[in-house]
């Protein structure tokens, strides 16, 4: 590949340091040249008849490895005698970003009544969808390469492997069909694409490379890994002054794709949250150690902010002595301040903060809660309450936010809707659906707006040869962004089609009116159906001679800003004192995705976003040998997902009070709400549970052998 001149994996989103200089950048390449920086960086390629036979051949790889000092944890990389991974990045540090203002935040600590401290682990996590990557590329006769890849950005994917292998974006297909789940981590490139993309090029073979899970675990990106140091400043009644934000973020051996936007661009925005704190400021510095690239899994940033900030909520209501919803309330943005401008940069359109969680605080009966703890006691159990409220930058990303924060790609998205002349309707869109029931949901606004029958329908996403352009899914961005494009192109396909019905029913187009697929001479009983405008457009001879022929249009829709999902999540628990065993009993969430087009699906994203964030609450770990870098946690053996049995019941409710003001549908993001919601509000129960016993914190993830631990040493106090 080298002597191909097979170009470097270059990351598409790049950072700038507080002092205006660009992070750094090392390069990576698909297989590794001569240094190994992590375990599962790919040294070798295999290429075979059969995977039994590149099984048998990769047994005959001798590789001479000289074992090199290694750091995974990135506060111990930051000291001066760690081992440095790259000449081009002193220190390990890859950035040091910095978002807000220093000045103002510590006047406001030096006349704060009270400052509260926290020092927080967020687990790093391992995404786990339920069919692992994989790359298929052949290449035809005529030299096209088709890529079939697991993969939830096909257009991103098509662009980097063009430039690595230098080929021009036309040459290649790329089609990503059903892969089996992403959560954020199959949205990024990996080196199996351009190994495979390369091989196949140059063998001219057809070729196919499939992960086993033991692969998956040491190949796919992991995410979250951060260490936060945070403190609140507060007055007498419990006012949030200040806050400030220290965070070091793991990055792993390389810069993957956005894995350097996650713990600064998009995690520093989220710290305002859902309260007026007049003054804040973060630093989030981003570290290379021996370990996989990080990068988005679900929730990507959101959930580590929203971590931070509710953390900090509890303790500074147990340090104040007010009640955890009662410090909430005195804090939280008041609807009628909306817009309201943070002070940190990001301004939310809409949202009524206070009414979503006084909903959540009645369907969970906090008020009935000191009965049921009592009534735990009598069991011998430690009953918990604790909740958690978030905002959620939906709708990733508004090109021109994300490019002056160094993106070097654009976050639009393309929808094209063709009405055949049967008038039936293809729909094509740069988005990708794995699990989150696109052909739906796109369908249902298709029909809305065209009056035509759902099973008329037909979404396609996924082929960059059928959809010219588009961004993809991740960032709960399919609906605000997707979602707004299909609309659009929706309103220009009426507008088309009302010339054409204008011009069948001799009169001005300024005359039609267009509802349930009919089009209408306004006043009169003079109407045209979609299905008949759609059959003229096709036949020539009885078409306006100044229209184009056909009935397609395409819409590119770059969202103004984020589409700011909100929520509040609530959950009991009871612990076991024998075993430290938390048992999550009920759990309750409001969340305003602003309109919701459908109820139904929504539901299932919210709950399992709430299985994600209850698996890295309570279960998730990835754990690396200090001594030597390899990964312990490398099976389901050794990493534990949550499982049905551990779920509760959730009660979901959707706010649609607050439709997003920005976007033609109204609507924000849902997909991400769960895992955003779930971890704070689960360790905010069990701490409470625990509260009885004097323990005020024990690090994520909350597994049982940490609260035996924890409880066993409060025994001995
Ligand atoms: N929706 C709706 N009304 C709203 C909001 C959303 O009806 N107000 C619908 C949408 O039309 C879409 C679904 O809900 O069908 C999710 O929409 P959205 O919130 O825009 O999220 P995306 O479709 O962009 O999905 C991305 C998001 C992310 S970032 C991760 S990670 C994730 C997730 O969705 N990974 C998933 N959900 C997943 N679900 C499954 N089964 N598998 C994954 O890998």
């Amino acid at each position: 590949m080298a002597a191909d001149d097979v170009g470097p994996m270059a990351p598409l989103w790049t950072i700038k340091s507080a002092d205006g200089q660009p992070m750094a950048e090392p390069p990576r390449f698909a297989i590794a040249r001569g240094l190994v920086r992590h375990v599962g960086e790919p040294v070798a390629a295999i290429i075979a008849q059969n995977a039994e036979q590149a099984r048998d051949a990769a047994e005959l790889v001798q590789v001479d490895y000289e074992p090199l000092p290694s750091v995974i944890d990135a506060k111990v990389a930051l000291d001066t005698k760690a081992p440095l991974l790259h000449d081009c990045a002193p220190g390990n540090v890859c950035f040091r970003f910095e978002r807000g203002d220093e000045a103002s935040v510590s006047k406001a600590f030096a006349g704060a009544a009270r400052i509260v401290r926290l020092d927080l682990i967020n687990n790093r996590l391992v995404g786990a969808a339920i069919e692992p990557r994989a790359v298929i590329a052949d290449v035809s006769a005529s030299g096209k390469l088709t890529l079939y890849c697991a993969t939830q950005v096909p257009h991103h994917i098509r662009r980097v492997v063009s430039e690595q292998l230098r080929l021009p974006q036309g040459a290649i297909r790329l089609v990503a069909p059903n892969v089996g789940g992403g959560f954020g981590y199959k949205g990024k490139h990996y080196p199996e694409e351009t190994i495979v993309a390369w091989a196949a090029w140059r063998l001219r073979r057809p070729l196919k490379w499939v992960a086993t899970r033991s692969e998956s675990f040491l190949s796919d990106n992991q995410g979250r890994d951060h260490q936060t140091s945070a403190e609140l400043a507060l007055d007498y009644d419990g006012h949030f002054l200040a806050l400030r934000v220290e965070t070091v973020a793991n990055l792993g051996a390389y810069v993957s794709t956005f894995g350097a936007a996650i713990p600064s661009a998009i995690y520093t925005a989220l710290l305002a949250g859902v309260y007026r704190t007049p003054a804040i400021v973060i630093r989030s510095t981003g570290i290379f150690t021996n370990t996989l690239p990080t990068d988005a899994y679900r929730g990507a940033g959101r959930p580590e902010a929203c971590y931070v900030l509710e953390r900090l909520a509890d303790k500074a209501a147990k340090e104040l002595g007010l009640d955890r919803a009662e410090i909430r309330q005195r804090n939280l943005i008041p609807a009628d301040a909306m817009p309201y401008k943070t002070p940190i940069g990001p301004v939310y359109d809409c949202g009524n903060f206070p009414k979503v969680l006084a909903r959540l605080l009645e369907i969970a009966g906090y008020d009935g809660f000191a009965k049921r703890r009592q009534a735990a006691a009598h069991r011998a159990r430690l009953r918990g309450f604790g909740f958690a409220c978030y905002v959620e930058s939906s709708g990733v990303a508004p090109s021109r936010f994300a490019t002056a924060l160094g993106a070097r790609v654009g976050f639009f998205e393309a929808a094209t809707i063709r009405v055949l002349p049967d008038g039936s309707v293809l729909a094509l869109l740069g988005t990708h659906s794995h699990g989150q029931g696109h052909a739906t949901t796109f369908a249902q606004i298709i029909a809305s707006r065209l009056g035509v029958p759902l099973s008329n329908i037909d979404i396609i996403e996924g082929d960059t040869d059928q959809v010219p352009l588009g961004t993809g899914t991740f960032g709960s961005r399919s609906i605000a962004v997707g979602g707004s494009a299909i609309a659009n192109a929706a309103v220009k396909i009426v507008e088309k089609g009302k010339r054409i019905a204008a011009h069948l029913l001799e009169v001005s187009a300024a005359d039609m009116t267009f509802a349930n697929g009919v089009f209408s001479v306004a006043g009169t009983d003079r109407r045209v159906t979609l299905r008949e405008v759609a059959q003229v457009a096709y036949v020539p001879s009885a078409y306006p001679a100044e229209l184009e022929l056909g009935l397609e249009e395409t819409a590119v829709y770059d969202p103004s800003a984020f589409a700011w999902s909100n929520g509040a999540h609530a959950c009991e628990v009871e612990i076991d004192q024998d075993t430290g065993e938390v048992h999550v009993v009920g759990y309750w969430s409001v969340d305003d995705v602003g309109t919701v087009i459908n109820p139904l699906i929504v539901e299932g994203q919210i709950q399992g976003g709430i299985a994600q964030g209850l698996g890295q609450a309570l279960r998730e770990r990835c754990v690396y040998d200090s001594d030597n870098g390899q990964l312990l946690s490398a099976s389901f053996l050794d990493y534990a997902l949550p499982r049905a049995s551990d779920m509760p019941v959730i009660v979901s409710e959707l706010d649609e009070s607050q439709p997003c003001t920005l976007n033609p549908l109204g609507a924000k993001g849902c997909g991400e709400a769960g895992s955003i919601g779930a971890p704070a509000a689960i360790v905010n129960a069990a701490l409470d549970a625990l509260s009885a016993l004097g323990i005020d914190d024990v690090q994520l993830p909350l597994t049982s052998e940490r609260i035996w631990r924890a409880i066993r040493s409060s025994e001995k106090l």
